[in-house]
């Protein structure tokens, strides 16, 4: 189980779906952090290890400092059922560069309803952007809806796409209960002035020891159209009964779906 201290690293988690911006974002994150904090960043990819080597090549940290995990084909189970590759990648990390302030964790970002287990990150973002449309914000899910931050991404697109995002962030604070909302584009200075502000913040109750991790909720059962039944294939879901709300066996804790037929 991983040291619980405030003076271990803080694990920030970054979700989302695909392409919606969160290597982006991390890449801002360092740059804007760099100067002051030490960093380390970790990567889920299904087969490959692209978004690592994205960061490496933004040139935002030392190349050592971003690691890659392969997830396989069901990636969001690295970050959520069976965090073991992930934990390990953190640790592993955390020594090789101790003391480090922040350890960033891109998940695999295959589903609108994956998040982070509580056990692996201490706090997560999750990520959306103006072109997925206004109202996928309001059409909520738990990490939209409890994600620590739910940022707004690409605000600079929204005049392309019809997208008022003013309202979108509205219905988004709507459907948090009021839960932080962050409009973000990285070319609007003022808003990376305020992301960087909300990490501080975190970090510092982190060190504080008042941070609480939340679990946004386990992810909607979902389907897997590469699964093999020729009629559809799966209606799957990822076993949460074990009744251990921050799943502290984790790293012990075995990998099961409990599939059933559609
Ligand atoms: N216009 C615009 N494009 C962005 C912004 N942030 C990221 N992108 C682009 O969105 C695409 C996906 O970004 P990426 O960070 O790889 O998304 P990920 O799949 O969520 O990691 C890339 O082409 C980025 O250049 C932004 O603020 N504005
Ligand atoms: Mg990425």
């Amino acid at each position: 189980m991983p040291e619980n201290t405030p003076t271990r690293a803080l694990r920030l988690g970054v979700a989302g779906p695909v392409g919606t911006g969160k290597s982006s974002l991390i890449a801002t994150v360092c740059r804007s952090l760099a100067d002051e904090l030490r960093l380390g960043v970790i990567t889920n990819d299904i087969y490959t290890d692209e978004d690592a080597r994205f960061l490496r090549s933004a040139g935002v940290l030392e190349p050592e400092r971003i690691r890659a995990v392969e997830t396989g084909a069901c990636p969001h189970t690295a970050i959520r059922d069976d965090i073991t590759t992930n934990l390990l990648a953190a640790e592993d990390l955390e020594r090789d560069f101790a003391p480090l302030d922040v350890v960033l964790i891109e998940s695999g970002g295959d589903n609108l309803t994956a998040t982070f287990s509580p056990a692996l990150v201490d706090a997560q973002i999750f990520v959306l952007d103006v072109a997925g449309g206004g109202d996928v914000a309001r059409k909520g899910g738990p990490g939209i809806g409890r994600a620590d931050l739910l940022v707004v991404n690409k605000t600079d697109l929204a005049p392309y796409v019809g997208v008022d995002v003013p309202q979108m962030v509205a219905d988004a604070s709507v459907a948090r209960e009021g839960r932080a909302v962050l409009a973000l584009s990285r070319s609007d200075v003022a808003s990376i002035a305020a992301l960087r502000a909300w990490v501080l913040g975190v970090l510092e109750s982190h060190r504080r020891g008042t941070h609480v991790p939340q679990d946004p909720g386990p992810m909607a059962p979902h389907f897997h159209a590469d699964e093999e039944h020729p009629e559809g294939g799966f209606v799957h879901a990822h076993d949460e009964t074990s009744g251990d709300e921050h799943h502290a066996s984790a790293p012990h804790h075995v990998h099961s779906h409990s599939d059933t037929r559609k």
